[in-house]
């Protein structure tokens, strides 16, 4: 990865044109985005430097309030999208309800709304382990010019115009798409720049991992009982090999990189999962399909699941086609478990 190669800044600019209704509004959110994603960055990879592990509320040596590493990446997308005057709401896993973005000197006619997870999996943020942003884009329904509504943030996966991630890894990439293939950029921290780095990213057809909390196996559905079984038998390219992360961006960035499938079902402690339908199933179901790979409830396919309201919960099954077409094989002789 070299000079050579394109930039992210470039690249925005160069497929700007494969959107119908573009006046290079979804340009400079992405342009927003991958700024905030570069600020987070920063910080996450100091984050057993400096003081700002901890509680929220705690006061570090400096005399400043402490802030976790979720509360701050939040602040830094929602101030990121706020300040730049791109889209009219933002919803967030760490903010109750969704968030109204008035254009500044009157008026409200952005297109675009967003939903973000802004820190997943930041409770491995402690022990120095990958933690990721998810983050998804959709052009609301209610008239430009008016305020948003609830009904802009609850659509269907498949109305999705872009969706992203960023892993926080041992280095830290930006993957994202906008419905044309799913392309990967890896930052230079030196330069604070973006390299094209994972051209037209693939699911592999099928795989050996799978990621599961195998810890919660007693309260599985039977389904996910027998396919676990199916993946730990002896046949020719079994058994499977299990890793899991407990950081779904990690876990699913490996797993379609290497092939694999990843899986939070519901559970008897978790009846409906714990993964939110909206801010981290919907964005990496996109970028899967994008890839080439599937996601679904383990019945049906999650972008096709009708969300009703704003953090629902969801069981997530992603992946490799081959792997996840397998496990719902195993699911659909349980069809009242669809029934979540
Ligand atoms: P979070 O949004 O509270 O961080 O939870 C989401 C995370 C996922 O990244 C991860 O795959 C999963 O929760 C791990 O959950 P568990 O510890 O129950 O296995
Ligand atoms: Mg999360």
């Amino acid at each position: 990865m070299g000079i050579k190669s394109s930039t992210l800044g470039e690249f925005i600019i160069k497929n700007q044109n494969q959107f119908k209704y573009s006046e290079g509004e979804l340009s400079r959110l992405l342009n927003s985005i991958k700024l905030a994603a570069k600020v987070v960055s920063h910080e996450v990879n100091k984050a057993g430097l400096v003081d700002i592990l901890g509680s929220a509320g705690n006061i570090n040596v400096q005399g400043e309030t402490q802030q976790k590493l979720d509360i701050y990446a939040n602040d830094v997308f929602m101030r990121t999208l706020r300040n730049r005057q791109i889209v009219c709401g933002v919803a967030s896993e760490e903010e109750d309800d969704f968030i109204v973005i008035k254009k500044k000197h009157g008026g409200f006619d952005h297109k675009y709304v967003v939903l973000t997870d802004p820190l997943d999996g930041s409770s491995n943020i402690d022990v120095n382990v990958s933690v990721g942003t998810i983050f998804s884009v959709y052009r609301r329904v209610s008239p430009e010019g008016s305020l948003v509504t609830k009904e802009d943030f609850l659509q269907k996966g498949r109305e999705q115009v872009a969706a992203g991630y960023v892993v926080y890894g041992t280095s830290t990439m930006l993957v994202y798409t906008t419905g044309y293939g799913v392309n990967g950029f890896t930052l230079n921290p030196a330069l604070g720049v973006w390299y094209l780095s994972h051209p037209n990213m693939k699911f592999p057809k099928g795989g050996k991992i799978y990621s599961i909390n195998e810890g919660n196996y007693v309260h599985f559905p039977q389904g996910v009982k027998d396919y676990l079984k199916y993946c730990q038998e002896e046949e020719e390219d079994r058994p499977y090999t299990s890793r899991y992360i407990g950081s779904l961006v990690s876990d699913f960035h490996r797993n379609m990189i290497k092939g694999g499938i990843y899986i939070y079902p519901t559970s008897t402690k978790a009846p409906k999962g714990k993964l939110r339908l909206l801010y981290e199933c919907n964005p990496m179901a996109f970028i899967a399909e994008q890839a080439g790979g599937r996601a679904s409830d383990g019945y049906k396919c999650i972008m096709d699941v009708e969300p009703n309201e704003l953090h629902q919960r969801v069981p997530f099954f992603v992946g490799s086609v081959e792997m996840v077409e397998k496990a719902e094989e195993f699911m659909a002789k349980y069809p009242n478990d669809a029934n979540y």
